[in-house]
Protein backbone atom coordinates (compact mmCIF):
# COMPACT_ATOMS: atom_id res chain seq x y z
CA UNK A 1 0.00 0.00 0.00
CA UNK A 2 1.40 3.01 -1.09
CA UNK A 3 0.91 6.87 1.01
CA UNK A 4 0.14 8.21 -2.33
CA UNK A 5 -0.44 7.76 -6.16
CA UNK A 6 1.07 9.96 -8.52
CA UNK A 7 -0.78 9.40 -12.27
CA UNK A 8 0.90 10.91 -14.94
CA UNK A 9 4.33 11.79 -15.50
CA UNK A 10 5.22 14.32 -17.54
CA UNK A 11 7.31 17.21 -16.65
CA UNK A 12 5.14 18.40 -13.93
CA UNK A 13 3.69 14.39 -12.56
CA UNK A 14 7.99 13.70 -12.37
CA UNK A 15 8.30 16.40 -10.23
CA UNK A 16 5.31 16.16 -7.55
CA UNK A 17 5.94 12.42 -7.58
CA UNK A 18 9.80 13.63 -6.62
CA UNK A 19 8.70 15.81 -3.96
CA UNK A 20 6.31 12.71 -2.03
CA UNK A 21 9.82 10.53 -2.15
CA UNK A 22 11.81 13.19 -0.77
CA UNK A 23 9.41 14.06 1.82
CA UNK A 24 9.44 10.31 2.99
CA UNK A 25 5.99 9.25 1.04
CA UNK A 26 5.48 5.80 -0.05
CA UNK A 27 4.77 6.78 -3.89
CA UNK A 28 3.26 4.48 -5.97
CA UNK A 29 3.17 6.43 -10.03
CA UNK A 30 1.96 5.29 -13.26
CA UNK A 31 2.45 6.92 -16.93
CA UNK A 32 0.81 5.76 -19.99
CA UNK A 33 4.29 5.96 -21.50
CA UNK A 34 5.79 3.42 -19.04
CA UNK A 35 9.63 4.09 -19.59
CA UNK A 36 8.85 7.72 -17.76
CA UNK A 37 8.42 5.66 -14.81
CA UNK A 38 11.35 3.91 -14.84
CA UNK A 39 13.86 7.06 -13.39
CA UNK A 40 11.43 7.39 -10.83
CA UNK A 41 11.43 3.44 -10.04
CA UNK A 42 15.27 4.49 -9.40
CA UNK A 43 14.39 6.90 -6.78
CA UNK A 44 12.43 4.71 -5.20
CA UNK A 45 8.98 4.80 -6.31
CA UNK A 46 7.08 1.65 -6.62
CA UNK A 47 5.84 1.58 -10.33
CA UNK A 48 2.17 0.45 -10.87
CA UNK A 49 1.34 -1.57 -14.10
CA UNK A 50 -1.82 -0.43 -14.74
CA UNK A 51 -3.92 2.61 -14.29
CA UNK A 52 -6.22 0.41 -11.72
CA UNK A 53 -3.55 -1.31 -9.75
CA UNK A 54 -2.24 2.38 -9.38
CA UNK A 55 -5.59 3.49 -7.87
CA UNK A 56 -5.95 1.08 -5.89
CA UNK A 57 -2.85 1.12 -4.37
CA UNK A 58 -3.56 4.43 -2.25
CA UNK A 59 -5.68 6.43 -0.63
CA UNK A 60 -4.90 9.28 -2.18
CA UNK A 61 -4.79 9.83 -5.95
CA UNK A 62 -2.78 12.72 -7.27
CA UNK A 63 -3.68 13.14 -10.96
CA UNK A 64 -1.70 15.53 -13.56
CA UNK A 65 -2.40 14.78 -17.10
CA UNK A 66 -2.66 17.33 -19.66
CA UNK A 67 -5.93 18.25 -19.33
CA UNK A 68 -9.01 16.77 -17.82
CA UNK A 69 -9.88 14.98 -21.52
CA UNK A 70 -6.86 12.76 -20.55
CA UNK A 71 -7.72 12.12 -17.07
CA UNK A 72 -11.07 11.15 -17.55
CA UNK A 73 -10.14 8.93 -20.87
CA UNK A 74 -8.45 7.23 -17.72
CA UNK A 75 -10.49 7.30 -14.62
CA UNK A 76 -13.62 6.92 -16.29
CA UNK A 77 -12.18 3.21 -18.27
CA UNK A 78 -14.21 0.28 -17.18
CA UNK A 79 -11.37 -1.15 -15.43
CA UNK A 80 -10.53 1.91 -12.98
CA UNK A 81 -13.70 3.92 -12.45
CA UNK A 82 -14.83 1.37 -10.01
CA UNK A 83 -11.80 1.18 -7.90
CA UNK A 84 -12.61 4.75 -6.54
CA UNK A 85 -14.57 4.39 -3.93
CA UNK A 86 -13.66 5.91 -0.26
CA UNK A 87 -10.43 7.43 -1.99
CA UNK A 88 -9.30 10.85 -2.22
CA UNK A 89 -8.72 12.50 -6.09
CA UNK A 90 -6.89 15.42 -6.35
CA UNK A 91 -7.05 16.90 -9.97
CA UNK A 92 -3.54 18.84 -10.77
CA UNK A 93 -4.07 19.13 -14.52
CA UNK A 94 -4.68 22.42 -16.19
CA UNK A 95 -8.57 23.79 -17.60
CA UNK A 96 -11.96 25.64 -16.61
CA UNK A 97 -13.35 25.69 -13.36
CA UNK A 98 -16.63 23.84 -15.60
CA UNK A 99 -14.07 21.09 -15.92
CA UNK A 100 -13.71 20.94 -12.27
CA UNK A 101 -17.02 21.15 -11.53
CA UNK A 102 -17.80 17.98 -13.93
CA UNK A 103 -15.15 16.44 -12.31
CA UNK A 104 -16.09 16.64 -9.03
CA UNK A 105 -19.87 15.32 -10.18
CA UNK A 106 -18.05 12.41 -11.77
CA UNK A 107 -16.01 11.66 -8.41
CA UNK A 108 -19.05 12.16 -5.83
CA UNK A 109 -21.50 9.33 -8.25
CA UNK A 110 -17.71 6.80 -7.32
CA UNK A 111 -18.03 7.49 -3.84
CA UNK A 112 -14.89 9.34 -3.97
CA UNK A 113 -13.56 12.47 -1.84
CA UNK A 114 -12.32 15.36 -4.55
CA UNK A 115 -9.82 18.17 -4.55
CA UNK A 116 -9.31 20.18 -7.72
CA UNK A 117 -5.91 22.31 -7.83
CA UNK A 118 -3.86 24.58 -9.72
CA UNK A 119 -0.11 24.73 -9.43
CA UNK A 120 1.60 27.64 -9.71
CA UNK A 121 5.43 26.71 -9.99
CA UNK A 122 7.77 25.09 -12.60
CA UNK A 123 8.57 21.77 -11.94
CA UNK A 124 11.64 22.46 -11.08
CA UNK A 125 10.34 24.65 -8.10
CA UNK A 126 7.84 21.62 -6.61
CA UNK A 127 8.61 20.83 -3.31
CA UNK A 128 10.36 24.83 -2.38
CA UNK A 129 8.94 27.31 -0.51
CA UNK A 130 8.22 29.23 -3.34
CA UNK A 131 6.03 26.36 -5.40
CA UNK A 132 2.22 27.35 -4.85
CA UNK A 133 -0.66 25.35 -5.01
CA UNK A 134 -4.30 25.87 -4.85
CA UNK A 135 -6.73 23.68 -3.60
CA UNK A 136 -10.60 23.68 -4.29
CA UNK A 137 -13.25 21.59 -2.46
CA UNK A 138 -14.84 20.68 0.98
CA UNK A 139 -13.05 22.35 4.11
CA UNK A 140 -12.75 19.20 5.87
CA UNK A 141 -11.30 17.39 2.82
CA UNK A 142 -8.71 19.85 2.49
CA UNK A 143 -7.99 19.27 6.07
CA UNK A 144 -7.38 15.19 5.57
CA UNK A 145 -4.88 15.93 2.73
CA UNK A 146 -3.31 19.01 3.53
CA UNK A 147 -0.40 17.65 5.93
CA UNK A 148 0.64 14.85 2.88
CA UNK A 149 -0.09 17.71 -0.17
CA UNK A 150 2.25 20.06 1.98
CA UNK A 151 5.14 18.03 0.84
CA UNK A 152 3.98 19.64 -2.89
CA UNK A 153 4.17 23.39 -2.30
CA UNK A 154 5.54 25.76 0.29
CA UNK A 155 1.96 27.83 -0.10
CA UNK A 156 -0.68 25.21 0.25
CA UNK A 157 -3.92 27.36 0.03
CA UNK A 158 -7.19 26.36 0.36
CA UNK A 159 -9.46 28.57 -1.99
CA UNK A 160 -12.83 27.62 -0.50
CA UNK A 161 -15.36 24.85 -0.81
CA UNK A 162 -16.55 25.60 -4.71
CA UNK A 163 -14.32 23.17 -6.39
CA UNK A 164 -14.19 25.52 -9.55
CA UNK A 165 -12.12 28.39 -7.48
CA UNK A 166 -8.41 27.32 -7.81
CA UNK A 167 -8.70 26.73 -11.65
CA UNK A 168 -11.09 30.21 -11.74
CA UNK A 169 -8.30 31.70 -9.60
CA UNK A 170 -5.43 30.10 -12.22
CA UNK A 171 -7.28 31.27 -14.81
CA UNK A 172 -7.54 34.47 -13.49
CA UNK A 173 -3.62 34.62 -12.81
CA UNK A 174 -2.75 33.21 -16.47
CA UNK A 175 -4.59 36.32 -17.83
CA UNK A 176 -1.54 38.26 -15.88
CA UNK A 177 1.21 36.08 -16.61
CA UNK A 178 -0.11 36.01 -20.45
CA UNK A 179 1.04 40.05 -20.12
CA UNK A 180 3.70 39.79 -18.28
CA UNK A 181 5.68 37.18 -20.24
CA UNK A 182 4.86 39.26 -23.41
CA UNK A 183 5.56 42.55 -22.10
CA UNK A 184 9.10 41.70 -20.30
CA UNK A 185 9.64 40.08 -23.74
CA UNK A 186 8.90 43.13 -25.63
CA UNK A 187 11.27 45.43 -23.77
CA UNK A 188 13.61 43.04 -24.00
CA UNK A 189 13.25 43.68 -27.83
CA UNK A 190 13.68 46.83 -27.45
CA UNK A 191 16.50 46.60 -24.76
CA UNK A 192 18.04 44.57 -27.68
CA UNK A 193 17.18 47.34 -30.73
CA UNK A 194 18.64 49.73 -28.59
CA UNK A 195 21.63 48.08 -27.67
CA UNK A 196 21.18 47.24 -24.15
CA UNK A 197 21.43 44.07 -22.31
CA UNK A 198 18.60 41.99 -21.43
CA UNK A 199 19.62 40.85 -18.41
CA UNK A 200 20.11 44.14 -16.82
CA UNK A 201 16.78 45.13 -17.82
CA UNK A 202 15.56 41.21 -16.23
CA UNK A 203 17.28 42.75 -12.90
CA UNK A 204 15.92 46.20 -13.34
CA UNK A 205 12.16 44.64 -13.80
CA UNK A 206 13.09 42.29 -10.47
CA UNK A 207 14.16 45.10 -8.22
CA UNK A 208 10.59 46.77 -9.09
CA UNK A 209 8.52 44.10 -7.76
CA UNK A 210 7.53 45.99 -4.63
CA UNK A 211 5.98 48.38 -6.89
CA UNK A 212 4.24 45.83 -8.54
CA UNK A 213 2.59 44.32 -5.76
CA UNK A 214 1.50 47.42 -4.35
CA UNK A 215 -0.42 47.99 -7.46
CA UNK A 216 -1.99 44.95 -7.55
CA UNK A 217 -3.01 45.38 -4.47
CA UNK A 218 -4.08 48.62 -4.86
CA UNK A 219 -5.92 48.03 -8.11
CA UNK A 220 -8.26 44.61 -6.53
CA UNK A 221 -9.11 46.93 -4.03
CA UNK A 222 -10.56 49.84 -6.33
CA UNK A 223 -11.74 47.46 -8.76
CA UNK A 224 -13.58 45.46 -5.68
CA UNK A 225 -15.01 48.76 -4.08
CA UNK A 226 -15.69 50.62 -7.55
CA UNK A 227 -13.79 53.67 -6.91
CA UNK A 228 -11.82 54.64 -9.78
CA UNK A 229 -12.70 58.40 -9.72
CA UNK A 230 -9.27 59.39 -7.49
CA UNK A 231 -6.70 57.87 -10.00
CA UNK A 232 -2.93 57.65 -9.49
CA UNK A 233 -2.64 57.16 -13.50
CA UNK A 234 -6.12 58.14 -15.80
CA UNK A 235 -7.25 55.81 -18.65
CA UNK A 236 -6.21 58.48 -21.31
CA UNK A 237 -2.95 59.19 -19.86
CA UNK A 238 -1.95 55.22 -20.02
CA UNK A 239 -3.31 55.10 -23.33
CA UNK A 240 -1.00 57.83 -24.63
CA UNK A 241 2.49 56.39 -23.07
CA UNK A 242 1.50 53.08 -24.50
CA UNK A 243 0.34 54.29 -27.88
CA UNK A 244 4.28 55.88 -28.03
CA UNK A 245 5.31 52.75 -27.36
CA UNK A 246 3.73 52.01 -30.87
CA UNK A 247 5.81 54.27 -32.46
CA UNK A 248 8.88 53.62 -30.43
CA UNK A 249 8.86 49.99 -31.77
CA UNK A 250 7.68 51.46 -35.40
CA UNK A 251 10.62 53.40 -35.15
CA UNK A 252 13.07 50.43 -34.12
CA UNK A 253 11.52 48.02 -36.62
CA UNK A 254 10.43 45.83 -34.22
CA UNK A 255 7.30 44.30 -33.87
CA UNK A 256 4.43 45.96 -32.42
CA UNK A 257 2.16 43.03 -31.67
CA UNK A 258 1.75 44.09 -28.35
CA UNK A 259 1.65 47.93 -27.80
CA UNK A 260 -1.03 47.50 -30.48
CA UNK A 261 -3.49 45.41 -28.53
CA UNK A 262 -2.80 47.01 -25.47
CA UNK A 263 -3.70 50.56 -27.05
CA UNK A 264 -6.62 49.19 -28.82
CA UNK A 265 -7.72 47.77 -25.08
CA UNK A 266 -7.01 51.57 -23.32
CA UNK A 267 -8.67 53.25 -26.52
CA UNK A 268 -12.33 51.28 -26.13
CA UNK A 269 -12.55 52.47 -22.58
CA UNK A 270 -11.50 56.63 -23.92
CA UNK A 271 -14.11 55.82 -26.86
CA UNK A 272 -16.56 54.65 -23.96
CA UNK A 273 -15.93 57.68 -21.71
CA UNK A 274 -14.36 56.44 -18.92
CA UNK A 275 -10.85 58.44 -20.23
CA UNK A 276 -10.88 60.34 -16.99
CA UNK A 277 -10.79 57.27 -14.20
CA UNK A 278 -7.78 55.29 -13.08
CA UNK A 279 -6.59 52.78 -15.44
CA UNK A 280 -7.84 49.84 -14.25
CA UNK A 281 -11.38 51.17 -15.00
CA UNK A 282 -10.98 49.19 -18.16
CA UNK A 283 -12.52 46.71 -16.63
CA UNK A 284 -15.51 48.41 -17.42
CA UNK A 285 -14.90 47.66 -21.34
CA UNK A 286 -13.61 44.03 -20.46
CA UNK A 287 -16.53 42.97 -18.73
CA UNK A 288 -18.04 42.50 -22.04
CA UNK A 289 -16.34 41.31 -25.15
CA UNK A 290 -15.31 44.32 -27.91
CA UNK A 291 -17.98 43.53 -31.10
CA UNK A 292 -15.54 41.86 -33.28
CA UNK A 293 -14.57 38.94 -30.55
CA UNK A 294 -18.44 38.13 -30.13
CA UNK A 295 -19.19 34.37 -30.85
CA UNK A 296 -21.58 31.77 -29.95
CA UNK A 297 -20.54 30.04 -26.67
CA UNK A 298 -22.01 26.79 -25.65
CA UNK A 299 -25.85 26.81 -25.47
CA UNK A 300 -26.22 30.00 -25.66
CA UNK A 301 -26.57 32.62 -29.00
CA UNK A 302 -25.25 35.83 -29.39
N1 LIG B 1 4.99 22.20 -16.67
C1 LIG B 1 4.65 23.33 -16.09
O1 LIG B 1 5.46 24.11 -15.72
C2 LIG B 1 3.18 23.70 -15.88
C3 LIG B 1 2.96 24.54 -14.65
C4 LIG B 1 1.52 24.92 -14.46
C5 LIG B 1 0.61 23.69 -14.51
N2 LIG B 1 0.91 22.88 -15.67
C6 LIG B 1 -0.08 21.86 -15.95
O2 LIG B 1 0.24 20.57 -15.41
C7 LIG B 1 -0.27 19.57 -16.27
C8 LIG B 1 0.85 18.60 -16.65
O3 LIG B 1 1.89 19.34 -17.23
P1 LIG B 1 3.25 18.67 -17.68
O4 LIG B 1 4.22 19.76 -17.84
O5 LIG B 1 3.59 17.55 -16.78
O6 LIG B 1 2.83 18.11 -19.12
P2 LIG B 1 3.58 17.06 -20.02
O7 LIG B 1 5.03 17.01 -19.71
O8 LIG B 1 3.17 17.37 -21.42
O9 LIG B 1 2.95 15.64 -19.59
C9 LIG B 1 1.62 15.31 -19.89
C10 LIG B 1 1.24 14.03 -19.16
O10 LIG B 1 -0.11 13.67 -19.52
C11 LIG B 1 -0.10 12.33 -20.07
N3 LIG B 1 -1.16 12.21 -21.04
C12 LIG B 1 -1.51 13.09 -21.98
N4 LIG B 1 -2.57 12.63 -22.68
C13 LIG B 1 -2.87 11.42 -22.17
C14 LIG B 1 -3.86 10.45 -22.47
N5 LIG B 1 -4.78 10.66 -23.42
N6 LIG B 1 -3.88 9.31 -21.73
C15 LIG B 1 -2.98 9.12 -20.75
N7 LIG B 1 -2.00 9.99 -20.42
C16 LIG B 1 -1.97 11.13 -21.12
C17 LIG B 1 1.28 12.16 -20.66
O11 LIG B 1 1.52 10.77 -20.81
P3 LIG B 1 2.63 10.25 -21.87
O12 LIG B 1 2.50 11.10 -23.11
O13 LIG B 1 3.94 10.40 -21.20
O14 LIG B 1 2.26 8.84 -22.11
C18 LIG B 1 2.14 12.84 -19.59
O15 LIG B 1 2.29 12.00 -18.49
C19 LIG B 1 -0.86 20.27 -17.49
O16 LIG B 1 -2.25 20.39 -17.35
C20 LIG B 1 -0.20 21.62 -17.45
O17 LIG B 1 -0.98 22.62 -18.06
C21 LIG B 1 2.30 22.48 -15.82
Amino acid sequence: MGDVTVIGLGAMGTALARAFLSAGKTTVVWNRTSAKADVLRDEGAKVALTAADAVAASPVIVMCLSDYAATRGIVEDKAVAGIFAGRLVVQLASGTSSEARAMAAWAATRGADYLDGAISAWPSQIGGADAAILLAGPETTFASASALLQALAGSLVHVGPDVGHAKALFGAALAYYAAHWIGFSHGAVICEAEGLDPAQFGEMMAGSAPFFADDMRRMGRVIATGSFSAPESTIASVRADIARLVDVSDNLEIGADFPTFATGVFQRAVDAGYGAEEHCAITKVLRSPAPHQRRPVQGRSV
